[in-house]
């Protein structure tokens, strides 16, 4: 039984109401990017920063699992092989649907991180730029969330499980952002079978074997079920 990873992006989380980034509407049409996700932008004006991760807390807080975040998680837990689940979504949608061992490379917006100490600490659902860190008491804390020109989380864990995958499935991801958006090549470059799944395939041809569309609550839950009857 082979290994399976699986990225997953914004678009398994728009069918919980969660917007997209780069889609007509998405965050990156309404908010500078420059101002609320990296880390100058934070160090300008952190209240911003905070006023835009609260929302998007209260937001996330507030939805529910889809189907596809269901799926995801039953082959998690009954997929006899290895399979590891990537996030680059900093919602626990994935966690709450019931997935195992979820890993989040840019981050939780459940979490928050002190800018100075680097101690980490479950978020409240409001943050202050005048909170204090329970550890060190510097007024330094953000939203543990990993922001343009940051390293995203757990590379290590993620390029070894890609060079040993049989199979790497982009869900719900335009690819247009680093390193994640390089895994496909990765896998592929290993010897793994490459698949997508998007609302529409993404306009980079012939970069994956396979590509299935339809929105992630119908296709995820379609594919996993093909995937489980096989093992
Ligand atoms: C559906 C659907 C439905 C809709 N069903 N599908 C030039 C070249 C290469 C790299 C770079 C470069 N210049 C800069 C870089 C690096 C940079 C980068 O990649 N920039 C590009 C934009 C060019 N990357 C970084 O800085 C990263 N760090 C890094 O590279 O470190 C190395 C390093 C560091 C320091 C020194 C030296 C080296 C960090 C990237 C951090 C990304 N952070 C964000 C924001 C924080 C989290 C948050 O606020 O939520 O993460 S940006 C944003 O984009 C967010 C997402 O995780 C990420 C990816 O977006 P995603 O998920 O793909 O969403 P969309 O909206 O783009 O796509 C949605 C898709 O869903 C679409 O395809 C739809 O069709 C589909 N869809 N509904 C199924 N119902």
């Amino acid at each position: 039984m082979g290994g399976i990873v699986i990225l997953t992006g914004a678009g398994v989380s728009a069918e919980s109401g969660l917007g997209t980034f780069r889609d007509k509407g998405g965050l990156w049409t309404r908010y500078d990017l420059t101002e609320v996700a990296t880390p100058e932008g934070f160090a300008r004006n952190p209240r911003l920063v905070h006023d835009f991760y609260n929302a998007r807390r209260a937001n996330a807080l507030d939805s529910s699992p889809n189907a596809a975040h269901q799926a995801l998680a039953q082959l998690t837990t009954r997929y006899t092989g290895e399979v590891l689940l990537v996030t680059q979504n900093i919602d626990d949608l994935h966690e709450r649907a019931g997935a195992t061992g979820v890993v989040h490379m840019h981050g939780e917006i459940t979490r928050a991180l002190c800018a100075v100490c680097e101690t980490r600490w479950d978020a409240p659902r409001v943050m202050d730029p005048d909170d204090a860190c329970p550890s060190c008491a510097a007024r330094a804390t953000r939203p543990d969330i990993v922001w343009f020109g940051e390293m995203p989380y757990h590379m290590d864990r993620i390029v070894t499980a890609l060079e040993a995958a049989d199979l790497f499935v982009a869900i719900g991801t335009s690819g247009e952002v680093y390193p994640a958006a390089g895994f496909v090549d990765i896998a592929a470059e290993a010897g793994a079978e490459t698949l997508e799944i998007n609302l529409e395939p993404t306009p980079a041809p012939g970069r994956f074997d396979r590509v299935l569309t339809g929105p992630a609550a119908v296709a995820v839950p379609a594919w996993v079920e093909t995937v489980l009857a096989e093992a």
